[in-house]
Parts: C-alpha cells; sequence; structure tokens
C-alpha cells in the first residue's frame, strides 16, 4: 500500500489518541505496540476483506491445514514486511523519537506450539498466502503458551505463559461463527418415517467453540489469509440452564495450555478433548461455508481440500463422515468418497513412542458416536482388504487393535495422500514404521521436503544480510528464494567475502550484546559460535555435544599454554516437564557451563551459553550469528530438522549426521562445504537387528570418552551426583539408546577439523556463502506449491 512518512506519524498519533486519550510521552512501550498493531489492522483491513471476497467469486479451492499447534512468532515486523512498510514505519518513528525494536520486542511471542512442527505450519501459513493460495489455518487458541522457561540452580523450572495478559491486538473474535462440540453422553440411531436413520443424543457435554480469527498477511500481494484459532466456552444458557463446577471446569480446561511434549504421546484424556474438539468444530464450520455458497456436496472434493498436520487432527475423518451422513444426509459410500478426497496427512516421526493410540474404552465413553464411526471404518477395511492381503497384515494395519484407536492408520486409510518430511523418512516410513499400509495404498505415499519462511528467517531475522546480499545481486531474491543460487560465483570475489564475514560480526555482536545484558556472560566475537537450537531430547544428542566441550575444556586444562581456537557453544532448548532424563541433560549442561565460564585457566577461549526460554523470537537472535550448525542426531530418528535449513539460511556450516533433511541440505549445497559424520542408518538398524551393540566397548576402547564419562561420577564436574550418575548410567548400564558413544570419535575429528578450517576465513566465508546460496531450495514457498500441485490440486502464484 501507499502511504508517506507523514501520514503514518498522523495515524500512529492518532491512534495513540484515539486508545489513551492521552499524548505519546504519557504511553508505555506496550501501550504504542498496542496502537501500531492496530494502526496495521486498519492499513490492512480491506486486504482482509477483499481476499475472502476474491476467493468466493472465483470459487477457489480453498486449503484447511489443521495443526494442534502453531508458532507464528511476532507478527508486527512480519506483518510490516509483507505489506511493504517496513522502513516508512521506522522511519516514522525514529522521527517521533521512538525506536521500532524496542517496540517490536515488547510483543509477546504466543507459543502455541513445541518445536519443528508448530513452526513449520506458521512458515507454511506465510507460504501460502504469499502464494495466493487460499490457505486457512485450523488449531486451538490456548489461554497459555508453551511454559517459560527458567533456570533454578542450573534446574529447568516452568512457568505459566500469559502471553494474553495485554490481549491480541491481531486477532478477532467472531461470535457469529461459533458452534457446538459434543462429548460423552448416549448416542443412537432412530429410525426415521422415510426409513433413514438420525443420529439422537442425550446426556452430552456440550463446549462452545468460539473461533479467533488472525490475518496471514502475503507478501506483496494484497492477499491476507486467515488463521482460526478456537476458544473452549460454556455454550448459551439456553441450551442447558446448569453447570456444574466440575463441567465448568472440564469446559474451560480444553483451550486452557498447549501440551507441553513433544515426541511422546502423553495418553491423557484432555488431550483427546482437545483434538477433537478444534477438529470438529473446523469441520463444522468448513462445512457450513461450503453449504453456504453450494447446492448439495457432490463438488466438495473438487472446492476443499483438508490437511492433517501429524495425527492429533485426526478425527477430522471421522467428523467429516458424521457431518455428511448425520447431518446432510449422504449414504456411507458417498460420505466416504467424499471425505478420502478431501483429506491428506503429514506424518512428522518414526518414533514408535509418539504414534498416537488411544484406549477404546476411554474414546468410546468421550465421543461414542465418532466411534460407532470408526468402528465401521475398520469394519469395512477389514472386509475389503483381508481377501487381498491376508489376515495378519490387516489386524496389524487396521483403525483398531489391540483395544487401540490407532490414530496413524485412520489418517492413512482416510486420507488420498500420505507425506514424509524428508526424503529419508519417507523412505522409512514405508519401509518401517507405516510398512504395512504401504503395501496396502503404495500410490498415496509421497514425500515433500520441509522448507521455511526466508522472509522470517533471513529478511526479518537478519537485515544486515539481506542488504549485503540486495547490494549484491539485487533484491529479487526476496520473491524468489531460489535466485540466491546467483550468488554462487561471489566465491571468488574477496571483497564480497569480506563483507560476509563482517555481516556475521555484526550479528556475533548484537547475541553478545543481549548474552551479557541478560546473563552477564562476556562472548568474544571472534569465537566460532557453535549453535544447537531445538528440543531437548535423548535423540537429538546435545549430550554428545556436551561431550565435546568437555573434551575442549580438557584440553586446555591439561595444555593451558597451548594455543586453541576459541569457541562459544550456544543452546536452547525446552525440555518437556514429564521428561526426567532430558532435564538431567539440561542440569548437566548448566554446570558445565559454569565450570567453564568460571574457570580463570580457560578464560575467555572457551564460553558455554544456555540461553532460557528458547523459542522463535530467540532463534531469530540466535541463528544469524551462528558459524556452526550442530544437527547431531541419531541417523533415522530426525525426520526432517528445520533449524539446519534456518541456519544454513543465515552461513552456518551444519556439522551434521546422516539423518533427516541433513542428508539433503549436503547434497545442495555440496558435503564439502558441511561436516556430516556418524553411523548411517543402516548401521543403526544392524545393530538393532544384531543387537550386537556394545556401548562399554567405546568407553573401554578410548581413554579420553572414558576420563569425560568418568568426570561425570568422580566429581570432577561438581554438584551432580545424581545427575551424572544417571546420565552415566544410561550409557554404560543400559547401552546407549542412540548411539552417542559409537559416534564420538566421528564427531570430535569433524569439530576438530572446524577449528582448524576456522582460521582460514576467506576459504570458510566462501563455504558460508555456498550454503545461503542453496538454502533457496528450503524456501517454504516452494515447499508449499509441491503441496499445491500435488496434493491439495490448487492454484497458486508462479514463483518466477
Ligand atoms: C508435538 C506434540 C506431539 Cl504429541 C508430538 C509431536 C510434537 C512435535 O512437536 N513434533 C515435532 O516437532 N516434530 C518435528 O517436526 C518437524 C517438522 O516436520 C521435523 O522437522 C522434525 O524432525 C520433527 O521432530
Amino acid at each position: 500500500m501507499k502511504l508517506t512518512t507523514a501520514q503514518f506519524k498522523k495515524d500512529f498519533l492518532s491512534e495513540i489518541e484515539t486508545l489513551y486519550s492521552t499524548s505519546l510521552d504519557d504511553t508505555t512501550t506496550i501501550g504504542q505496540f498496542i496502537a501500531l498493531g492496530q494502526l496495521v489492522r486498519r492499513y490492512n483491513s480491506q486486504s482482509w476483506t477483499r481476499t475472502a471476497k476474491l476467493y468466493r467469486e472465483h470459487h477457489q479451492k480453498q486449503v484447511y491445514y489443521f495443526s494442534i499447534e502453531f508458532l507464528p512468532g511476532r507478527l508486527l515486523a512480519s506483518n510490516l514486511l509483507n505489506l511493504n512498510l517496513l522502513s516508512i514505519v521506522r522511519k516514522g518513528l525514529k522521527e517521533l523519537g521512538l525506536d521500532f525494536e524496542t517496540i517490536s520486542r515488547s510483543e509477546p511471542d504466543p507459543a502455541l506450539g513445541n518445536g519443528g512442527l508448530g513452526r513449520l505450519a506458521a512458515c507454511y501459513m506465510d507460504a501460502m498466502a504469499s502464494l495466493k493460495i487460499a490457505g486457512n489455518g485450523n488449531g486451538i487458541r490456548y489461554r497459555y503458551g508453551l511454559f517459560k522457561q527458567v533456570f533454578m540452580d542450573g534446574y529447568q523450572v516452568e512457568l505459566p505463559d500469559d502471553w494474553l495478559h495485554h490481549g491480541n491486538v491481531w486477532e478477532t473474535r467472531r461470535d457469529n461463527k461459533s458452534c457446538i462440540v459434543r462429548f460423552g453422553g448416549n448416542v443412537w440411531l432412530q429410525p426415521q418415517p422415510d426409513g433413514s436413520l438420525q443420529a439422537q443424543y442425550e446426556n452430552t457435554d456440550d463446549v462452545l467453540a468460539v473461533p479467533y480469527d488472525v490475518g496471514i498477511v502475503g507478501y506483496h500481494n494484497d492477499i491476507t489469509n486467515t488463521l482460526r484459532l478456537w476458544s473452549a466456552e460454556l455454550p448459551p444458557s439456553v441450551t442447558q440452564t446448569y453447570y456444574s463446577q466440575a463441567q465448568r471446569d472440564r469446559i474451560s480446561e480444553i483451550s486452557k495450555v498447549l501440551y507441553p511434549d513433544d515426541s511422546n504421546s502423553a495418553g491423557q484424556q484432555l488431550r483427546l478433548r482437545q483434538e477433537y474438539f478444534f477438529s470438529s468444530a473446523g469441520v463444522q464450520s468448513i462445512v457450513r461455508d461450503f453449504c453456504a455458497t453450494h447446492h448439495g456436496m457432490r463438488s466438495l472434493g473438487k472446492k476443499i481440500a483438508i490437511h492433517i498436520n501429524d495425527t492429533h487432527p485426526t478425527l477430522v475423518i471421522p467428523e467429516m463422515m458424521r457431518l455428511l451422513m448425520d447431518e446432510h444426509h449422504c449414504s456411507w459410500d458417498v460420505a466416504w468418497t467424499l471425505t478420502t478426497q478431501v483429506m491428506s496427512y503429514t506424518n512428522h516421526t518414526i518414533l514408535q513412542e509418539a504414534l498416537e493410540t488411544w484406549p477404546i474404552g476411554m474414546f468410546q465413553g468421550l465421543l461414542p458416536r465418532i466411534y460407532q464411526i470408526i468402528v465401521e471404518i475398520d469394519r469395512r477395511y477389514r472386509a475389503q482388504q483381508t481377501p487381498i492381503f491376508g489376515k495378519a497384515l490387516v489386524d496389524l494395519t487396521a483403525p483398531l487393535g489391540n483395544g487401540q484407536v490407532r490414530m496413524a492408520h485412520l489418517a492413512v486409510i482416510g486420507s488420498h495422500s500420505v507425506n514424509g518430511v524428508a526424503p529419508l523418512h519417507t523412505e522409512l516410513l514405508k519401509t518401517d514404521v507405516l510398512r504395512g499400509l504401504y503395501q496396502v495404498y503404495p500410490e498415496r505415499f509421497n514425500n515433500k521436503t520441509n522448507g521455511i519462511a526466508t522472509r522470517r528467517w533471513v529478511q526479518l531475522a537478519n537485515q544486515p544480510l539481506s542488504q549485503l546480499i540486495d547490494q549484491t545481486i539485487g533484491s529479487s531474491w526476496r520473491r524468489q528464494p531460489d535466485l540466491l543460487q546467483t550468488l554462487l560465483p561471489y566465491q571468488q570475489d574477496d571483497h564480497f567475502l569480506h563483507q560476509l564475514a563482517q555481516v556475521k560480526l555484526t550479528n556475533k555482536q548484537a547475541l553478545a550484546a543481549y548474552v551479557q545484558r541478560t546473563m552477564g556472560i562476556k562472548l568474544r566475537t571472534d569465537a566460532i559460535y557453535d549453535v544447537q537450537i531445538k528440543r531437548l531430547h535423548a535423540y537429538k544428542r546435545q549430550l554428545l555435544h556436551v561431550f565435546e566441550i568437555l573434551r575442549e575444556y580438557f584440553v586446555i586444562k591439561d595444555h593451558p599454554d597451548q594455543p586453541v581456537v576459541p569457541r562459544v557453544h550456544i543452546f536452547g532448548a525446552k525440555a518437556a516437564p514429564s521428561y526426567h532424563y532430558a532435564k538431567a541433560i539440561i542440569k548437566l549442561i548448566n554446570v558445565v557451563a559454569d565450570m567453564v565460564n568460571q574457570d580463570p585457566v580457560i578464560g575467555d577461549r572457551l564460553k558455554v551459553v544456555f540461553i532460557p526460554n528458547y523459542g522463535v523470537s530467540i532463534a531469530e537472535l540466535i541463528i544469524p550469528a551462528a558459524d556452526v550448525s550442530e544437527q547431531i542426531s541419531t541417523a533415522s530418528k530426525e525426520a526432517s530438522g528445520t533449524s539446519n535449513m534456518k541456519l544454513m539460511a543465515n552461513g552456518a556450516l551444519s556439522l551434521a549426521t546422516y539423518d533427516g533433511a541433513n542428508i539433503d541440505i549436503m547434497q545442495a549445497a555440496g558435503a564439502e562445504n558441511e561436516y556430516p559424520f556418524g553411523l548411517r542408518v543402516h548401521e543403526v538398524y544392524d545393530y538393532y537387528q544384531r543387537g550386537n551393540y556394545r556401548a562399554a566397548a567405546f568407553y573401554n576402547g578410548n581413554p579420553e570418552l572414558k576420563r569425560i564419562l568418568d568426570s561425570l561420577i568422580n566429581g570432577t564436574i561438581p554438584g551432580i551426583p545424581t545427575v551424572g550418575r544417571e546420565i552415566y548410567d544410561s550409557l554404560i548400564r543400559y547401552n546407549d539408546e542412540f548411539f552417542v558413544l559409537a559416534d564420538y570419535q566421528a564427531y570430535v575429528k569433524q569439530q576438530q577439523q572446524i577449528s582448524q578450517d576456522f582460521q582460514d576465513q576467506p576459504t570458510w566465508q566462501q563455504r558460508a556463502l555456498a550454503n545461503i546460496a542453496a538454502s533457496g531450495h528450503f524456501a517454504a514457498d516452494l515447499a508449499v506449491a509441491r503441496y499445491a500441485d500435488d496434493i491439495w490440486q490448487v492454484p497458486h502464484d508462479r514463483l518466477n
């Protein structure tokens, strides 16, 4: 949109006046943020209305991305970027004596997700809007986001994340789009005079689902899509006059807090309530909107695509069946054909413990009608497939089995497409976790490698780099990230490489200032910034990284006068509150950090910082400053990873196992520009098959490694008698489930190589550039365009 600085200042001051009836100098920073947010909404309101109208008039096929988590990050700067107003607003505020960054930092960062899965959903929302796809998000408006993490005595302590304390400027409550979601009670099918059956309910617990819509602004294209987040409330008293306190609590609980768990099926009734709540409300509102503009249901499959992000929204399948049959009087066969046409499913994990299942007893009690429908899906599946594939395979793959509802099976059977998130991961789905279903439905399986929103992770998070790229190849890469490839020839341009190093230095200074201010730790900016940022999980092997720190520590202690290449090890990670082992690792990292950071012999040559409360906003600060990207999961365990892509796009070199999308990054940027190491998937699987992994053999065979492990239990690392023993035992007594010891030597070798290579800065910067130049491959826009073409079959803007 067109806006002058003068007009903006006028508008902003008038917004302040309207909201607070006072002058600018009498407002707080958060007050200024809210005024600015309101103003941006006003600037964009026509676009939001027009977009809905445009899609309606063109009868455009709508995509609904169902996800129990969305991690959008702060929206002020990204909305301004996408509206092309960022520099005007920055300038206008400056002229008013205000600092845009300060105001922007006061915006709460909605932590409505745990990690990669929730952030991916947010990157895809941004990409859909930017590609002019009629894309809608559907999720839960959690009253409290993922806990706020603080460290006390090195232990993780969880505090509530009251992100709505000052309200949310970006949301619009839409009471007229509310609907009722039913739980519990009894259900029966009542024969009707015309011979049909009508579902009848009694004694149900009814919950009012109220949508809050957030506009998702497309990049410079006048498109605003909608992210719809549902809040659970008491139904209006006309439908029921009295609610016991227990009932009230049960209702308000549903959207109260995000489950702080990743890769671990919590198996709680409340979680199942959350899943059905947003699945049912979402499908009801889709069907309602569809009916308002179409006669009959026939064209549903051509006009609607519903995407199931991991298994949590799988109940959209039986819910769609319920609505089509019970409310719209479709036959089973018609309903099933429409449902499978509409649905598609992405799997994000091969970890067995993360595949959701629900005990049948609990499920049936909570969702009796949905359970009936699943029983019928199961019956028909068995009847149809047993003659072809035999009972054994069908038992293994049916939606019901071992007294459980198996959500992944239901998702595959009720969808026309199933995808993994990196080529290796998709292969493992076919050959391992979902191999039975792959035999039955080979044509449904496909890969869609993850992607990231370059706009947020480069344009916004790394403005110095973005400016350098603009000066070098022009600004078209901002719309077409694949143009970053044209940077590659600048590998031969010494001046450019020098500027690239300067950009990194600037970003390190910003991070170092934050660490100094918030943690009181002084960091050198000429050190290697070695970064591992992701959820704390045994399979991600933060422990291996700690072993490297201890190794470096012992080297300096043993040879205090030998020169070393200075390093800063940076961690960001939250552990699920119930994940005892992950919390032990957090304590270990913090204790090692204190030991190292306070040792005068070590001085400024080695520092360890564990930045608390890792999330989208802290990632935006760390990633641009990174030299080394630690992607060191046990081969086969990390479905894709996405921090690997963000770090690469910001010029970090990956120190990486042959896992997930690391493999694709090596291919795109050239393995010579990364540091690959460690067991391959087939080696890990061989160990499993033969049962011949002996962690103790690595321990006994490597004195350096033995010294590190012993330091956990012999008092060398002070203050961890229990935690140290637990970790030691997990490796020696319980035989190191994630092959940390097997990969130690290869990992250390690459770490030593890094220290050597970093000293040749021109060559290092050439390799950083190779990563930046190849990062366009992993742009969310490209990934989403492939979903649009292959799975959703919806039109989108050309990418060039
Ligand atoms: C959250 C809740 C539950 Cl119950 C289960 C899993 C999660 C979760 O956060 N999973 C998650 O983040 N998975 C990650 O998805 C990313 C996006 O596809 C992948 O890159 C990453 O490998 C995978 O671990």
